[in-house]
């Protein structure tokens, strides 16, 4: 067999895409409700998924009744960092062409659900015009760069506003494509190739965050490239701690796929920044695995090939050398309700489940996030952990704010620990890939999970509590205490425990397909295991002390 053959399907409609122009231009015209398969892969470059909504609807006769494709369409936001007038434009998209529903991403970027193909074209010139895009949001390319929140307005902090903007721009594909198609303009680098990116883009999706050192609200260790800056003289960033190989997904069953904590490669001087992180993206653009999506994450290239090597061919790349110095320790403190700013202003950390911004009948979330953003001007940073801080508010300002969310009753308050950073995914009925719910049996599980919780006083240390509707790992179920895991049809689940409140490793499973009723009194056993034996270590790190046959016999 050739080695083209081998390729797998997306690499042949990447490279036969015209620079990722695909038919999508002719499509728009056809009259149909959907795109054709080659081109919905194309469509995740331009940052949208094609869905169908998945919850089951029967006619008079008993059949299942066939529903209309959907889009999804992701932003790119990097840091999630919004201005008043950009909230608001989003805001009023989801309810002009979406469900009216808004949802927070893992990787502070926004998701508009429903969105009807005919309607997409008018969606992103709304979000071009107040400088945003979706563009490369999805697909085998640089994604959203996450970045360090900063309600406390920190100036080393907001050092980094400027470097994920410059990393998220450096790594924005050049093709023309997507004005072309969105926006109108006329096609002029039809044959050019990408100068990072090449013909066939990368093997797969590359992630990258950046933070300062200590703070890891970013989850750096789950990024495919890592990059935590450190403060020399005048108080200015004068180098990197540079992470590489990070990911999540796996599938089940298959051993060969697993998620997978990044490395630390050595710290970098500050202009090594753009040179660096080429070298790690170019490296995965060619040494990749283009044959095998389940396999082709960087991270299966740094666990195949050996950290070492990969040093060296970033050191060759880059003609940066790594310099080993000794990283400080993580911390995450909590952004949550009222923070004073530096400047004096106050932000507010609002907590909302699973980033899901909508207004239902007894509270009209959406409705009073807008009016107080809207009425106060207010800026505002999505937090990969699915929450909004609100951000400029004048002190005489708070009590109005509180007010107002009291008259729609609504709390910006966590209900506890166990949901500060708790997150989970979409899931059903959007998400294709989807095996079990996730989101909307959140709160259910939580509350149960809660009354354990309570059961044996637990609260001051609640564990950091995720969960998916499949493997892939989206709310980074593998690098919480307790990750809840999608595994198979009809609501069962994997249990995935030992990952830390840092977020500096992923934890393993040990349990299989548990049904979602019988999670609580599972975690109930090994929580009373954890207050009798060692109750002065947090959750994560108690079960990763334990000899495996206890683990084992816990879960039996
Ligand atoms: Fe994800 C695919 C939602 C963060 C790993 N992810 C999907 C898709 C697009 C499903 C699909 O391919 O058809 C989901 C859309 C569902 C829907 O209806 O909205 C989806 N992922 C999400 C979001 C919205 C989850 C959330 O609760 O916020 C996050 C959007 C982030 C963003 O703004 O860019 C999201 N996805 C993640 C993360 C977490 C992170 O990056 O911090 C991961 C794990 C880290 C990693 O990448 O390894 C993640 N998503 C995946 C994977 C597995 C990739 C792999 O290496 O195997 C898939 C499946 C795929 O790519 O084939 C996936
Ligand atoms: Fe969909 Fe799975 Fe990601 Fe959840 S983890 S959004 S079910 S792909």
């Amino acid at each position: 067999m050739s080695e083209e053959k081998e390729l797998s399907k997306v690499e042949h409609i990447k490279a036969n895409s015209n620079h990722l122009r695909g038919t999508i231009l002719e499509e728009l015209q056809n009259g149909n409700d959907h795109f054709c398969e080659d081109n919905v892969q194309i469509l995740k470059f331009h940052g949208m998924y094609q869905q169908k909504d998945r919850d089951r609807q029967k006619d008079a006769n008993g059949k299942d009744i066939e529903k209309p494709y959907t889009l999804m369409l992701r932003g790119r936001i990097p840091g999630g960092r919004l201005s008043t007038k950009q909230y608001i434009v989003w805001d009023d998209l989801a309810e002009k062409y979406g469900n009216g529903s808004l949802r927070l991403t893992t990787r502070q970027s926004i998701q508009l659900h429903y969105l009807k193909k005919e309607n997409i074209p008018k969606v992103i010139q709304e979000i071009y015009q107040i400088n945003l895009s979706s563009m490369g949001a999805c697909g085998d390319v640089v994604r959203n760069v996450t970045q360090a929140i900063n309600p406390w307005k920190k100036k080393e902090l907001s050092l980094l506003d400027e470097v994920s903007s410059l990393l998220s721009d450096h790594f924005k594909y050049k093709s023309n494509a997507y004005i072309e198609v969105w926006l109108g303009e006329e096609q002029i680098n039809k044959d050019l190739d990408d100068p990072i990116y090449g013909k066939t883009y990368l093997p797969r999706k590359f992630k990258i965050g950046v933070t300062l050192v200590g703070y890891n609200h970013i989850d750096i260790y789950t990024n495919d490239l890592g990059l935590a800056a450190t403060i020399g003289e005048g108080n200015q960033i004068d180098g990197y701690f540079v992470f590489a190989g990070g990911g999540l997904g796996m599938t089940h069953n298959k051993p060969e796929t697993f998620p997978r904590a990044a490395d630390l490669l050595g710290w970098i001087p500050k202009k090594g920044l753009i040179p660096v992180a080429e070298a790690v993206v170019t490296a995965h653009r060619d040494f990749g695995d283009r044959t095998n999506r389940k396999h082709a994450r960087l991270k299966y290239v740094l666990a195949e090939k050996g950290v070492d090597w990969f040093i060296e061919e970033v050191e060759k790349r880059s003609g940066y050398r790594f310099i080993p110095k000794e990283l400080p320790v993580w911390n995450t403190p909590s952004y949550l309700g009222w923070l004073k700013a530096e400047d004096g202003t106050w932000s507010l950390g609002f907590h909302t489940l699973a980033g899901r911004i909508q207004n239902t009948k007894d509270k009209p979330l959406k409705k009073a996030l807008r009016d107080i953003i809207e009425k106060f001007q207010l800026s505002v940073q999505i937090t990969p952990d699915q929450d909004l801080i609100l951000m400029d508010i004048q002190n005489s300002n708070k009590q109005e704010i509180e007010n107002i969310l009291s008259s729609y009753n609504i709390d910006f308050k966590s209900p506890s620990k166990l949901y500060d950073r708790a997150l989970a995914c979409p899931a059903l009925p959007t998400c294709g890939l989807a095996l079990t719910e996730s989101e909307r049996f959140f709160p259910s599980l939580l509350e149960q999970v809660q009354k354990v919780i309570d059961k044996h006083n637990l609260n001051e240390k609640a564990p950091i509590l995720r969960m998916t509707g499949c493997p892939n790992g989206c709310a980074r179920p593998y690098s919480a205490e307790i990750g809840i895991v999608g595994q198979q049809v009809g609501g069962k689940y994997a249990i995935f425990l030992g990952g830390n409140k840092e977020g500096t490793r992923v934890g393993f499973q040990v349990a299989s397909k548990v049904p979602i009723s019988q999670i609580p009194e599972l975690l109930e056993k090994v929580f009373i295991s954890w207050k009798q034996e060692n109750f002065e270590l947090d959750f994560g790190d108690y079960i990763k002390s334990l000899p495996q046959e206890k683990l084992k016999a816990l879960f039996e």
